[in-house]
């Protein structure tokens, strides 16, 4: 059976790039797969974090996950620091890869440069051998597929590379994994910044579409969307970024292919329209499931630990087997 592990982190609040780009996708992966989804609040501490805040949005990230439809019957859920093997194998991952890979890696170097230009002179290490953390995660599970966003592409073709080299060196221990791109929406961009993808961290929120935005804040957003001045409505990312986003949004969330859809518009305002209530109508049952389950945080605080039980069973037959492999006693 195919395993699948994807990971989000708990910071900042869960946007329709997420939903779309990949949390969808899990959803639809844990009827099919043997699944593990995990909060990767050890990745989010590469950035410094208020740990209230951290706290408090651990809990809120899980209780999304739960109403975006996992079901922690199903699929296995979890938060990434309550399985030490995590940081445990990292380590060896760490010594696997090389400095000159990392340093390649374009999500690092957007991020160092984003703090730097916000005047924070401080990047961590942990910012630099991030994708080591990344690949442990993965490698852990045996998974074979990753449900991510297109940006995360380029860690996924470095941990397939950090495997092979592994087993390479001390025998088949670790699952080959690819990852699982959607289609359309596998991208989703800024509304202000029609050219950056749309990101908890850009802070933009007039250009970010938050899973908890009350239906009239994104009506507004959607109203307010960069597009340009000639009113045609083509799917043409290279031409007309701003308007193929809105076009990609609205055939994600109606399940409609995006070019044929650009023939039903031929102005901006109703496009902007349908995409915005195609969108309300999607998340609003999530919006009411995830306060319920806030309520009850004993409840919630149970799921969890019994996720990170059932996680640490798998993750630590791989720790040991490669150790084992690596020859420590
Ligand atoms: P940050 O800005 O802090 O890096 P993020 O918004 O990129 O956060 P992550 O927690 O890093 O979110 O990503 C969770 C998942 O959402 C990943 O699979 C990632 O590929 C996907 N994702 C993030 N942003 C987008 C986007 N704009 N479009 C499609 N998928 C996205
Ligand atoms: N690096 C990813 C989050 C992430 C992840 C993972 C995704 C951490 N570990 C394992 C898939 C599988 C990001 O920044 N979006």
């Amino acid at each position: 059976m195919t395993r699948v592990l994807s990971g989000i982190q708990p910071t900042g609040d869960i946007h329709l790039g997420n939903y779309l780009g990949a949390l969808r996708q899990w959803t639809s992966d844990q009827h099919a797969h043997d699944s593990f989804y995990c909060a990767v609040d050890l990745h989010a501490v590469t950035v410094q974090q208020d740990p209230k805040q951290l706290r408090s949005k651990t809990l809120e990230t899980m209780a999304t996950l739960i109403a975006i439809g996992l079901d922690p019957n199903i699929c296995t859920l979890f938060v990434q620091s309550q399985v030490h093997q995590h940081t445990e194998l990292s380590w060896l991952l760490e010594c696997t890869v090389s400095y000159g890979e990392l340093k390649r890696m374009t999500q690092f170097k957007d991020k160092a440069t984003k703090q730097g230009d916000s005047g924070q002179e401080h990047i961590s290490a942990g910012l630099f051998t991030y994708p080591a953390l990344m690949a442990a995660d993965i490698l852990l599970y045996d998974a074979n597929r990753v449900p991510v966003g297109d940006d995360q592409r380029q860690h996924l073709e470095l941990t397939r590379n950090i495997a092979e080299r592994f087993n390479s060196r001390y025998g088949n221990i670790f699952t080959i994994p690819e990852a699982a791109i959607p289609a359309v929406a596998a991208r989703v961009m800024d509304l202000q910044s029609p050219n950056v993808k749309m990101s908890k961290s850009l802070n933009s929120p007039q250009g970010t579409v938050g899973l908890f935005d009350e239906p009239s804040t994104i009506g507004k957003k959607f109203k307010r969307a960069v597009t340009d001045s000639d009113n045609d409505v083509r799917y043409d990312w290279a031409k007309k970024p701003g308007v193929s986003n809105l076009l990609s949004i609205l055939g994600a969330t109606t399940g409609k292919d995006p070019e044929i859809l650009a023939d039903d518009y031929h102005q901006y305002g109703p496009l902007k329209n349908d995409a915005a209530d195609a969108v309300i109508t999607a998340i609003s049952p999530i919006q009411v499931k995830r306060a319920e389950l806030l309520g009850d945080k004993a409840e919630l605080n149970r799921i969890i630990s019994v996720g990170a039980e059932k996680a640490r069973q798998v993750a630590a037959k791989t720790v040991a087997k490669a150790k084992e492999a690596m020859g420590f006693l």
